[in-house]
């Protein structure tokens, strides 16, 4: 859509490399990409990045749109691969905003040197298997043509936008954005009429500011979506002071926890189904009361036990109408599913906006988008005109980046028909008849249900171990059992199938892009997975077959 050139923070390694034969190649240069040449040139091997974008960051070079933060808080989302770096970055705010992330991020490149292995504005188009040689041959939409023994896709798992083909799109004669691919210049919307369309954390985040500066706001609502408040504030010195006293032992709290943060509170252990209301009310208020994503840890059953998790939405949605004036709008913005049913979001005044006189709330629950016209948007039979229109529709998770590259593994076979019903990875680390190509936070590892970047530097640490052993064993290729992958897709669908998570229509299971096979991608459950990867390691790199 509308992404220009970034500014100051271009990256400068776009020529292509000089020696065509490398030992690795990286897809992608946000937190997995960077960590991962890192670890490479520690093991001394011939590394190669390539990145769509003019510059680092991933996720946050790409989301640039007004309000983005992590909901992750700071101290917690960053690496922990150097104490010094850990030590001496500064975060300024409990939830980091998009620029700094984005600012620590090319601190990380600059500080490890990581850019003159980094080919940018380049984008990886094919990487085919071959087998005589046992390597993998890879073309970029540059013309670059390389050989590799490995290949780590590190794209992201929210990388790939997702733009529904509305009927009229093109014909729309305003601006329009996409919250994805947000230019690198602010957009002022200053006296200008906004539609925003769609209601998941991109657009929770972005809806206060645009109101701020719009004539009139125009949300579209398909689903509404549970948030809980940010209470984003400048970081406090004496906690930070307290983290980095003992940093290291509070990471390794972390790692214990489910999703692989938030030791701070961590979850209760007990059932909501059996306290009294008093008792509910009073967890409930303090995780209300503290903000951030932890809400969903007041009792332990929450997201087993549907009529358990009734009583946390209810909360919630007694929060919104005591919140939002209007009780008819209340209402649409008061949710029905199951809360953590699709990510819970962050927000810092999103439900009060609604009380503002020149933004409305538009139900299209029903009937969709209808139309996008010269002029406007079309619903319920009604054109709304605005001048311009953002779109706040999300991607195609997990899968979207890395279908949109020509894989094709032994015998040919492509990745896009291995996976035609459904992602299929052993440990969401590799692909069975796809050798020595990894993934980084795949589909079946718990990557988007954790902090990130503990899962990235975890998945990362895995690969550089295991080419360290492959390479001290002479073994040239790795690769999973088709067994072994069976066996771990039916144990990922079975954790997920004793909860509540695949009963809503969320992106876990590909179910916002029409067409999609639906599987909840996901594996649920940071500490167990570790320990299982590092329990196959153990025994032998259990599950997976190596050729010398
Ligand atoms: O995307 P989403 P997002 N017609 O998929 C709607 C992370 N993230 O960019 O729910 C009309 O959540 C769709 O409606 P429905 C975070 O993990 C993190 O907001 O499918 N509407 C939904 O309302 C997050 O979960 C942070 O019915 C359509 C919205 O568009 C993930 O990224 C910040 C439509 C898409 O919501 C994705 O968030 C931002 C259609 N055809 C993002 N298609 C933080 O760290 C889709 N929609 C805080």
């Amino acid at each position: 859509m509308s992404a220009q050139p970034a500014q100051g923070q271009a990256g400068s390694g776009t020529e292509p490399p000089a020696d065509p034969n490398v030992d690795l190649i990286i897809v992608g240069a946000g937190f997995a990409g960077l960590y991962m040449l890192h670890r490479a040139r520690g093991l001394g091997l011939r590394a190669r990045v390539f990145e769509a974008g003019d510059g680092v960051g991933g996720t946050w070079y790409w989301n640039r749109y007004p309000g983005a933060r992590c909901d992750v808080e700071s101290l917690e989302y960053s690496y922990q691969f150097s104490d010094d770096l850990q030590q001496q970055w500064h975060w300024t705010e409990r939830f980091a905003p998009q620029a700094e992330i984005l600012k620590y991020a090319n601190h990380v490149a600059d500080r490890f040197d990581l850019r003159r292995d980094i080919a940018f504005e380049t984008r990886v188009t094919q990487a085919h298997f071959d087998e005589a040689s046992a390597r993998w041959q890879v073309r970029t939409d540059r013309g670059d043509a390389l050989s590799s023994q490995f290949v780590v896709m590190a794209t992201g798992c929210l990388s790939s936008t997702n733009l529904p083909r509305f009927p009229g799109l093109e014909d729309f004669q305003g601006e329009r954005y996409h919250t994805g691919e947000w230019p690198h210049q602010p957009v002022d919307f200053t006296g200008k009429r906004v539609a925003v369309i769609g209601t998941g954390s991109s657009a929770i985040q972005s809806i206060p500011i645009i109101a701020r500066q719009a004539a009139s706001l125009t949300v579209f609502q398909r689903t509404a979506n549970f948030s809980i408040p940010a209470y984003n504030a400048p970081l406090d010195p004496a906690h930070e002071a307290a983290i980095k006293a003992e940093y290291p032992a509070f990471r390794a709290r972390n790692s214990q926890m489910m999703a692989g943060f938030g030791s701070s509170l961590p979850r209760n252990e007990a059932p909501a189904l059996a306290a009294t209301p008093e008792e509910r009310r009073r967890r409930f208020d303090e995780r209300w009361n503290r903000g951030g994503l932890g809400f969903t840890g007041a009792f332990n059953d929450l997201m087993i036990s549907r009529e358990a998790n009734d009583l946390a939405a209810e909360y919630v949605r007694e929060r919104i109408r005591a919140i939002v004036e209007d009780p008819a709008t209340a209402e649409l913005l008061a949710p029905r599913q199951v809360i953590g049913c699709k990510r819970i979001c962050v927000d810092s005044g999103y439900y009060e906006t609604f009380n503002l006189p020149h933004v409305k709330l538009v139900d299209i629950s029903a009937g969709g988008i209808e139309a996008i016209t010269a002029t406007g948007v079309k619903a319920g039979g009604q054109e709304h005109p605005v001048d311009c229109i953002v779109f706040a529709t999300g991607f195609d998770a997990m899968t979207g980046s890395l279908l949109k590259i020509d894989i094709r593994g032994r015998d040919g076979l492509a990745l896009r028909e291995a996976w035609s019903a459904g992602p299929r990875t052993y440990l969401g680390l590799n692909v069975a008849g796809f050798p020595n190509l990894f993934t980084v936070s795949g589909p079946g590892s718990p990557s988007v249900l954790t902090n990130m970047i503990v899962s990235i530097e975890q998945h990362v640490n895995w690969i550089a171990d295991c080419i360290a052993w492959l390479r001290a064993g002479g073994r040239r290729t790795i690769e999973a059992e088709p067994q072994a992958q069976d066996a771990w897709v039916g144990h990922v669908n079975a954790v997920a199938g004793g909860t509540l998570f695949p009963t809503c229509n969320s992106w876990y299971l590909g179910a916002n892009v029409p067409g999609k096979t639906r599987v909840f991608m996901p594996l649920l459950g940071f500490p167990a997975y570790v320990q299982r990867c590092e329990e196959v390691v153990a025994r032998g790199y259990e599950g997976f077959r190596t050729a010398a």
